[in-house]
């Protein structure tokens, strides 16, 4: 039998988040910090109360990342292990064929997953590169899959481009609030970030952009961070909350680990700010175990990872990432949920 909830998508209700913006339509600071300090069940509970007013229960989003131009990358993002200056062991290659991009994708959708996300290191791709990824986007699209692209900051007729070609999505960070984001990249500025997201708006592509927490940040630079990606107008579409992967070499490398619970309060708060994104449990998932992902599905996440990698790092491997789904009773979007399957 076909999972109905997820077939016929409930209607959307007016949302009036249960603790409201301190100012109408914008959030502060503030306001942010009060939720993350909420007692924890009191977080997860309004956070599962407005996931399940804005979406059908159970859907998971899966998106297959592909590094389609791995390693040399002139930026020195403290967290990246592609970044050139950094000794990590990864090296740089050329932009990927159209062909060996298709099979990834090929087999990426045969998996399941629903979107493809391909990512370039690059500071900003050259119109030549652009020209090149179009191509890819066009073969990736013509799968049937949605289309991501992270390639570094964008003008606006790169963007524009993008759009042309049929993207459907651009992955562009904030990473972390504006105060902090000095301590962590000094090559570029907060302010070319969100220049690059409202030339991707304004070309009619949606936005994906989220953060890292685990960077050595302080609580008010994480509540820092929400603010701003709530605060774009529109706020984003998809919204990666990466848990920090420590690689060998870069200069974060041995951070503090982010507390578990701390990590899910992110979640939760990107869900009751943000009611209609797709909040992605992204990065850092080899290193949680099931209970603590299953915590974060509870405080609102309803998208991951889904593939053996990340970009140059490693992912849950689909088979785990299966079994899980199955274990909490959650549906690949667009599939039957197993667990009906099984049920009847
Ligand atoms: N070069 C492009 C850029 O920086 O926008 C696209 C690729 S970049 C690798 C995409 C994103 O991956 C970064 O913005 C960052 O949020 C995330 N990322 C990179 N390294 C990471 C790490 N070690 N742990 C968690 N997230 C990471
Ligand atoms: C995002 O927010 N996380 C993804 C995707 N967008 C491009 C990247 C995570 C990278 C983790 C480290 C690596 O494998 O390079
Ligand atoms: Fe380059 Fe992107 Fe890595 Fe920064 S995050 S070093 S821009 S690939």
């Amino acid at each position: 039998m076909v999972n109905t909830a997820l077939s016929t998508p409930q209607p959307i209700q007016l949302h009036r988040p249960v603790s409201a913006p301190v100012v109408r339509g914008e959030w502060t600071v503030a306001a942010i910090q009060a939720l993350l300090d909420k007692p924890l069940m009191d977080l997860l509970f309004e956070a599962q109360t407005v996931h399940r007013q804005h979406w059908p229960q159970g859907d998971i989003e899966l998106a297959t990342l592909l590094s389609v131009k791995t390693g040399g990358c002139p930026e020195n993002c403290g967290y990246c292990p592609q970044a050139a200056e950094f000794d990590t062991g990864v090296k740089a290659e050329k932009l990927m064929a159209v062909d060996e991009v298709l099979r990834a994708a090929q087999a990426a959708k045969d998996a399941g997953a629903t979107r493809f996300c391909m990512g370039a290191a690059w500071r900003a791709p050259k119109d030549r590169d652009i020209e090149k990824v179009s191509e890819l986007i066009g073969a990736v699209k013509g799968l049937g899959l949605q289309t991501c692209a992270t390639l570094g900051m964008l003008e606006s007729h790169q963007a524009l481009a993008l759009k042309d070609a049929g993207l459907d999505y651009y992955n562009h960070n904030l990473d972390t609030a504006p105060e902090y984001y000095t301590d962590v990249v000094s090559t570029r500025a907060y302010q070319d970030r969100l220049d690059t997201l409202q030339h991707v708006r304004s070309a009619g592509i949606s936005v994906c952009c989220g953060g890292i927490v685990g960077m050595g940040e302080a609580p008010v630079h994480r509540a820092g961070l929400i603010a701003q990606l709530a605060n774009l107008n529109p706020y984003p579409e998809s919204v990666p909350i990466n848990s920090l992967v420590r690689v060998p070499g870069t200069p974060l490398a041995d951070s503090e680990p982010i507390d578990p619970l701390d990590f899910v309060r992110m979640i939760a708060v990107a869900r009751i700010t943000m009611p209609r994104a797709r909040v992605r449990l992204s990065a850092g998932r080899q290193q949680m175990g099931e209970a603590v992902q299953a915590m974060c599905f509870l405080a609102g996440a309803n998208s991951i990872f889904y593939g053996d990698k990340l970009l140059v790092t490693g992912n849950p491997d689909v088979g785990a990432d299966e079994q899980l789904l199955r274990k909490l009773g959650l549906c690949a979007t667009g599939q039957a949920c197993a667990r009906e399957l099984e049920l009847n």
